[in-house]
């Protein structure tokens, strides 16, 4: 049986473009997740994350489950803390926060998440996070007390994502924050994708076909949209296969 990571390795070489939809689990209302996933089903989605900077409502655990009732796709955690891991998803990216210089997001919710992780099925998957200005303070920014690295400053973003790369990160993220006014510039994935051999996941303020587009021709392998898709369900239907 081939890992997630595989997975997305293949599809990267067969240049076949993937897409997930990033549910917060404080903001999904659970009895409206049968329904949704039907159109989700229907659409070009192929992955679903699950996360957010908070969970106050300690919703998580019960949001996969429900999902995982009503989906086959794989289902990735996309964690805020490390309070945020449920065996019943299938995996987790494992992020590092590479754009900051905070101990706490670069490894000490890391060696916190270990003991639920250990003797866990869940695939972990290594990824350097790099959080960059999407014109809006974010929640990541926020919580992370950290700053995103400007879209002007091209060079720092693309040997921070190089950066990751060599010390063994398998996916790089290049993160918006949910809810951006400014989706990183697709002049911006390309320089990152042209010098990356990983697979590159790109999210943040996306909200029109055109936007997902210009992402996926820059280079991007993996596109996430949350805030889109929870604010407006015709998008999805946008995007059927
Ligand atoms: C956030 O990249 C994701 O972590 C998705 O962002 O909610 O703006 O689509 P949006």
């Amino acid at each position: 049986l081939k890992t997630m990571y595989e997975d997305i390795i293949q599809a990267k070489k067969d240049s076949k473009k993937l897409l997930a939809v990033l549910i917060d689990p404080d903001k999904i209302d659970t009895s409206r997740i049968p329904e949704f996933f039907q159109k989700v089903h229907e659409s070009i989605i192929t992955h679903v994350f699950v996360g957010g900077s908070t969970d106050e409502g300690n919703q998580l655990e019960t949001v996969v489950k429900t999902i995982k009732q009503h989906t086959n796709l794989p289902v990735l955690i996309f964690p805020g803390s490390h309070e945020q891991i449920t065996e019943t998803a299938d995996g987790i990216l494992f992020l590092s926060l590479l754009s900051g210089r905070n101990p706490k997001y670069l490894i000490e919710q890391q060696i916190q998440s270990v003991s639920k992780l250990v003797n866990s099925s869940l695939e972990i998957i290594p990824t350097g996070y790099i959080l960059i200005d999407g014109g809006v303070e974010t929640a990541v920014q926020r919580v992370s007390e950290t700053q995103p690295i400007s879209q002007e400053d091209e060079t720092a973003i693309l040997h921070t994502a190089l950066a990751g790369q060599f010390s063994g990160k398998k996916l790089i993220y290049l993160e918006a924050g949910s809810g951006a006014k400014k989706m990183v510039k697709p002049e911006i994935i390309q320089k990152v994708a042209s010098q990356l051999q990983i697979p590159l996941i790109v999210g943040g303020g996306i909200r029109s076909k055109t936007q997902l587009n210009a992402a996926f021709s820059a280079g991007a392998d993996l596109v996430v949209i949350g805030t889109a898709f929870e604010e407006n369900e015709a998008f999805l239907e946008e995007l059927k296969k």
